[in-house]
């Protein structure tokens, strides 16, 4: 018996008094995780050599943790075994819920790095917020969202260990709390490096006040516990959008100060009180600017606690911080009220007074006159705006995709780029190999490794190796098998959680993302609508039977993202009576898309949707785990698909829309209501919207919709997102790919070139750049 087994099965006798045979998936998910925790203890120790970079990120998405962790511990074909000894599968850790701390793309961005850095033998730790409701889970009502707590300890931690010692107390202006650590191990796939990722829950220094129990006040008794434990209660369900809250600058705060704290505290041990080498301990990424309250944080701490000048602190910060941008949305662009923000942040306050200060002595110096400086003020119009903040004290800021960097040097951040060019710099995003592509989809991983070696696991351009392939029948005729089997696999799955039968040999066109408007969902959804008309009128007999896949969580309070919904859960149930549109099309919205279905879905996408409105998705990363598992893109010139396409090339892919320049031409004039006008098409699926073909419910959220598209006296700008605009171009070129789809090979190896060429897209690539640039490691 191997040291993993018998530590599982010590396990399962020490805690739960059971054998394998015996024991529920709960009680195997515990002796699992903690058979590998041991066998991961003798290589996971605090560092003290060399520079370390730290990540702070109000979001990891890390999805299921076992499967990954066995991975890249080389014990998954070991548990697999153990678990066919006791007669199970390996699949009954499904029901373990996602770690689902985080929205979207950026939390996700996080996890991966996470992964790649250790792989990669980078000293990178995490630094966020452990809190008790990730993001909400989701399922539908009528055809409308609801939204029910993500309980994801329900399962327990098995992967953390709270380090009680290490605690740290947190000040507001209005209450104190403990900030208490929770370590998980991040393990590198293959190598020796175990990293950490440390998440903070927020305490109560006194969970239960007796006097006041004694006295009959039983809710005071507990009030400052529940009090502090609201601090990390639950994930603001945002994404791309504020809510502005002050609990959320207190969540902002509270994991800042918690993670600088502990930072410091190692320094001293080792450095003493000499802070100069500060910046050569610690490299510290801002995640956005979350968690950028940690610039006058780590001044306050410097000056009050150790007297360090305010001048010098300001020199460590601006050498030690960095900062990525994630966004140019206006309404994602953070900023708080003045007053919201003294009054929750009494102490730190004095520090932004300080840093606005020195940065209008800058101005000045640099001959900036004072009517230009409004532009760079840290406050201005009674906010505090962190970008600007992020910008000026520190040393680095990046976009994250090659154009939407371009966008913030010449267009969002044009006036910063001109005092500080050399501060800006790119940094595209990447996705893990091991997790989006060997783990979730292992048929086409043999398929590569059996034909270029199974380097491309720890080196992505390895990849590159195939593209001989795309011109031999017999590989591309086994590539084709492999799509066709991974969509049966995700047929079987939807039919047993959605109730809904997906037929394998129609086409999956599939988008997958956080529901928001310049994501456009609403796009794909006009598309489908002309194809059902087109259909009915007969016009479309050659048309390719096609299941238009849509997964999305639209954040609770975003109305309209809600009614887009809907408005895709309708036309699915209007296709589904309809006789003979139905054995041509299908729709389906599938419920509470998380990393795991992810996971599912996107290795069987015949194609992947990324349809935003040119320039507004800062870069995606969907659209590159799609690219790896083979899928050619149909998409809009915007974010990371620039570079896909010049990676794959404009053949392989379905490139369609106006650009960035052009939007910037015709902006000024751009009248949707004449396209509608004009265009008996655009109109016919736009009216759908109140027409009475599709119902809402008597909600009112189509005529809204209908209206936002159309009346801008209803709205600031009609059709912000450009819909009306892009959709005939949308329509005609998702035909040519309807078309293309049947040549069977040719579309195999347009598939097999997208993967082929997607090397460059690993987070590996990504943090070692990171690394090398940035953290000076
Ligand atoms: C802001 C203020 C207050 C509360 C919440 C927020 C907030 C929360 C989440 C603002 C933005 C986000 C998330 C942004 C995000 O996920 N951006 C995505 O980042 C990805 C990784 O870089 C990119 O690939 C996507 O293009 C980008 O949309």
């Amino acid at each position: 018996m191997t040291e993993f087994k018998t530590e599982i099965n010590n396990y399962l006798r020490m805690q739960y008094g059971v054998s394998a045979k015996d024991a529920d998936v709960k009680q195997l998910y515990h002796a699992v995780s903690r058979a590998a925790m041991a066998i991961v203890s003798d290589r996971w120790h605090p560092k003290m050599a060399g520079k370390r970079a730290c990540y702070f990120s109000a979001e990891f998405l890390v999805g299921r943790l076992i499967y990954d962790n066995l991975q890249n511990l080389g014990l998954l074909e070991e548990c697999k075994e153990y678990l066919k000894e006791a007669g199970l599968a390996f699949s009954v850790f499904e029901e373990i819920e996602d770690n689902a701390l985080g929205n979207g793309g950026l939390g996700r961005l996080a996890a991966c790095y996470l992964d790649s850095a250790a792989t990669g033998n980078i000293p990178l730790d995490g630094y966020g917020i452990r809190y008790r409701y990730g993001l909400f889970r989701q399922s539908f009502e009528d055809g409308f969202q609801k939204e029910s707590a993500d309980d994801w300890l329900r399962f327990g931690d098995p992967w953390s260990i709270r380090r009680e010692d290490e605690k740290v107390l947190i000040s507001f202006a209005d209450q104190e709390v403990y900030a208490i650590p929770y370590d998980t191990p991040v393990i590198g796939y293959g190598t020796d490096t175990v990293n950490t990722l440390r998440l903070w829950q927020a305490e109560p220094l006194c969970a239960f006040d007796f006097s006041l129990f004694n006295s009959g006040d039983y809710d005071g008794s507990v009030s400052e516990a529940v009090r502090a434990r609201e601090i990390t209660g639950v994930l603001y369900p945002n994404d791309n959008e504020k809510p502005g809250k002050i609990l959320r600058l207190k969540q902002q705060y509270f994991f800042s100060s918690a993670s600088l704290q502990s930072l410091l505290k190692s320094y001293v041990k080792v450095y003493g009180q000499d802070f100069s080498k500060f910046p050569d301990a610690y490299a510290i990424q801002l995640n956005d600017t979350h968690p950028t309250v940690s610039i006058p944080e780590l001044i306050r701490l410097l000056t009050e606690k150790y007297g360090v000048t305010f001048e010098v602190s300001l020199e460590i910060a601006k050498r030690t911080f960095a900062y990525t941008n994630h966004t140019i949305l206006s309404e994602a662009l953070e900023t708080w009220g003045e007053e919201l923000f003294k009054g929750v942040l009494p102490n730190v306050w004095p520090i932004i007074l300080k840093i606005q200060e020195a940065l209008l002595l800058e101005l000045t110096q640099k001959g900036i006159s004072e009517e230009e400086s409004e532009g760079f003020s840290i406050l201005a119009d009674g906010k505090v705006h962190m970008a600007r903040m992020a910008i000026f004290a520190t040393h680095s800021t990046n976009g994250v995709a090659k154009l939407h960097t371009e966008i913030l040097k010449n267009d969002t951040l044009s006036n910063w780029y001109g005092l500080y060019p050399q501060r800006f710099n790119n940094k595209t995003n990447g996705v893990t190999q091991r997790r989006w592509l060997k783990l979730c989809n292992p048929e086409l991983s043999d398929f590569i490794t059996k034909r270029i070696g199974d380097s491309w696991v720890t080196n992505l351009s390895e990849l590159e190796k195939l593209v001989p392939y795309v011109s031999d029948e017999e590989a591309l005729k086994e590539f084709a098998d492999i799509k066709l089997k991974k969509k049966e696999q995700l047929a079987f799955y939807i039919r047993e959680k959605e109730g809904v039968f997906l037929r394998p040999e129609a086409i999956f066109d599939i988008q997958v993302k956080r529901l928001h408007e310049y994501k456009r969902q609403i796009l794909n959804a006009f598309g489908i609508l002309d194809d059902y008309f087109s259909i009915k009128e007969g016009l479309l007999n050659d048309f390719t039977p096609t299941a238009y896949i849509f997964g999305a969580k639209a954040a609770p309070g975003y109305k309209r993202a809600k009614g887009i919904i809907k408005f895709i859960n309708e036309i699915a149930k209007l296709i589904e009576s309809d006789p003979i549109v139905k054995e041509k099309i299908q729709v389906l919205f599938v419920s509470n898309y998380d990393v795991s279905y992810a996971e599912k879905l996107i290795p069987a996408a015949d194609f992947s949707e990324q349809i935003s409105t040119a320039g507004l998705e800062a870069s995606g990363t969907g659209n590159m785990k799609f690219m790896i598992n083979g899928a050619p893109t149909i998409g809009t010139l915007d974010g990371a698909n620039v570079e896909i396409v010049e990676c794959a090339g404009m053949d392989n892919n379905y490139i369609f829309g106006a650009t960035v320049q052009e939007l910037a031409r015709i902006a000024p004039q751009y009248d949707p209501k004449a396209i509608y006008e004009e265009n008996s098409r655009v109109r016919r699926v736009v009216d759908t919207l109140i027409d009475g073909t599709l119902s809402d419910g008597e909600s009112g959220t189509f005529k809204d919709l209908y209206l936002a598209l159309l009346d801008s006296e209803y709205v600031k700008r009609a059709d912000e997102y450009y819909v009306l605009y892009d959709l005939m171009s949308y329509i005609e070129t998702r035909r040519r790919a309807n078309t293309d789809k049947k040549d069977t090979l040719k579309f195999a190896a347009k598939g097999l070139m997208n993967c082929a060429k997607s090397g460059t897209f690993s987070s590996d690539r990504s943090v070692s750049e990171y690394a090398a640039d940035i953290w000076k490691l």
